[in-house]
């Protein structure tokens, strides 16, 4: 009796600690998200049912790539400026150069349409600060280069007309512009940090303004003191934006809270409307569930180039069938990944990339089943890959197998409860597997004699749950 008492009283105060605990960490925030999450308007739906993406970054860092007066630099391209500690003066005449008279619109989006992607973006503006359109508020831009035409607004028509989402990439962090300040210690950084700002809220409007097309903005260089030290300005901009474009897609590094917070607030709430903290990593492939927020992993081919680099000897180069199980794992995690290519100053991609994109293309064309409109199966990854489920179909399940085991047999652990009915390679409907249940809701499948492109897809039939036999074996 004395020994349940003590154990009430001990629950009791745990649990006073406990709810003081949890109000001492809950900030009122104002200046947090702006809608509730996640999304479910048409246009997150479609961001979310695409799936897969192409980055593309690409300014004037591709002229030089990686190589500065015969020396070559191994960081990524796109940092070559701050690498080799060329003067902005130097690195900014590079738009008397930018010329790229093999950039061919159309033939990037084919080539982006044939790889699978449904969604594209590019850097309008990366941490250099050249502009790739023509803008009123710089002359740093596309206008004032040999090439002087409208490249974003070419990029936009042919990818819109081969049915891919455009989505522009825009670097806060600005090399070139007089008033990027990195902190605000004086008046006069401050002064000046107010003129960025309103650059910077001007570029984005004309952008909107400009190609009404666009779905979604996707923030970058947003990691300094100073843009933290400036949430509500990040609130009321997401705000105007949305405004401006009613179903904009804004990622979360777009936004700090009033207390410097970024990409999630002070309480933990997600800003923006996906997470894209995802930078060359995926999530732990064995956590069940992610998170409820959507997210994006962006991944570059080499280890750590987004820009053009001459020299791809220096680094692993990712091959197709890497990129693809990223693909496939983003999927079963509810995420969407968004693969980095980085031309030429020329306007071409190196044959690498050519042939990588052309390599998941092939896959995709057999397999992308398995990826759109796809997601979480609420299941673990496995030993042999991932699992996927159409968000069209109850019964079905896909299985994505990278690691064929050596006994020919796919150990499947299911739910409890779950009877599969049929089991059968995507690429061959007609001949199923021979199932043996090994435990509740677990079954080996017995190999199916015949080649099969790896990776390769198993799709599973469960039993209906309103059938008799589920009922039973439930019961079991
Ligand atoms: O510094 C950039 C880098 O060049 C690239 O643009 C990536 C893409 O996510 N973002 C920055 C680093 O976070």
């Amino acid at each position: 009796m004395i020994k349940r008492t003590i154990t009430c009283i001990g629950l009791f105060l745990l649990a006073i600690i406990q709810l003081q605990a949890q109000n001492a960490i809950k900030k009122e925030v104002k200046y947090g998200q702006l809608t509730e999450l996640p999304r479910q308007d048409e246009a997150m739906k479609k961001w979310r049912s695409n799936r897969f993406g192409q980055f593309i970054h690409w300014g004037l860092y591709a002229i030089p790539g990686g190589i500065w007066e015969g020396k070559t630099y191994k960081y990524a391209a796109e940092f070559l400026k701050s690498s080799a500690g060329i003067s902005t003066a130097t690195w900014d005449s590079l738009q008397y150069q930018f010329n790229p008279v093999k950039f061919d619109a159309k033939e990037w989006a084919k080539m982006a349409k044939d790889m699978g992607v449904k969604y594209v973006t590019i850097t309008t503006k990366h941490h250099e600060g050249f502009c790739l359109w023509p803008s009123k508020y710089t002359d740093f831009d596309i206008e004032n280069t040999p090439y002087r035409k409208d490249l974003l607004g070419e990029f936009i028509k042919a990818y819109n007309e081969e049915g891919i989402d455009v989505s522009l990439y825009y670097s806060v962090l600005d090399w070139h512009h007089p008033d990027w300040r990195y902190k605000l210690n004086t008046e006069e950084d401050k002064a000046a940090f107010e003129r960025l700002k309103a650059f910077t809220e001007n570029q984005l409007l004309e952008l909107l303004e400009r190609y009404p097309t666009v779905k979604g903005l996707w923030f970058d260089g947003t990691w300094d003191q100073c843009w933290k030290d400036n949430g509500k300005f990040s609130y009321d901009l997401e705000k105007k934006l949305k405004e401006k474009n009613p179903g904009l897609i804004v990622n979360s590094r777009m936004r700090a809270d009033e207390y410097g917070s970024r990409h999630f607030d002070s309480n933990g709430v997600l800003m923006g409307d996906y997470e894209s903290g995802y930078e060359r990593r995926l999530p732990n492939p064995w956590d069940v569930a992610v998170t409820k927020n959507d997210w994006e992993c962006c991944m570059t081919i080499p280890e750590n180039q987004w820009g053009y680099h001459k020299d791809w000897t220096l680094t692993h180069i990712k091959t197709s069938n890497e990129l693809i199980e990223m693909l496939v794992q983003c999927t079963s995690q509810n995420g969407n990944f968004l693969l980095n290519f980085g031309p030429r100053g020329e306007g071409n991609f190196r044959e690498k990339e050519v042939k990588l994109a052309k390599e998941i293309g092939d896959w995709m064309d057999d397999n992308s089943s398995v990826i759109y409109n796809c997601g979480y199966a609420g299941l673990k990854k496995q030993s042999w890959g991932y699992f996927t489920k159409s968000s069209d179909s109850d019964d079905a399940i896909n299985m994505v197998v990278f690691n064929k085991p050596i006994n020919g047999k796919y150990r499947v652990k299911l739910n409890k409860g779950s009877i599969i009915k049929r089991a059968y390679l995507l690429s061959k409907p007609k001949k199923s597997f021979n199932l043996e249940e090994i435990a509740n809701g677990e079954y080996f499948l017995d190999d199916v004699k015949g080649k099969c492109k790896d990776p390769f897809v198993i799709i599973i039939e469960l039993e209906d749950k309103d059938s008799k036999k589920f009922k039973q074996k439930a019961l079991t």
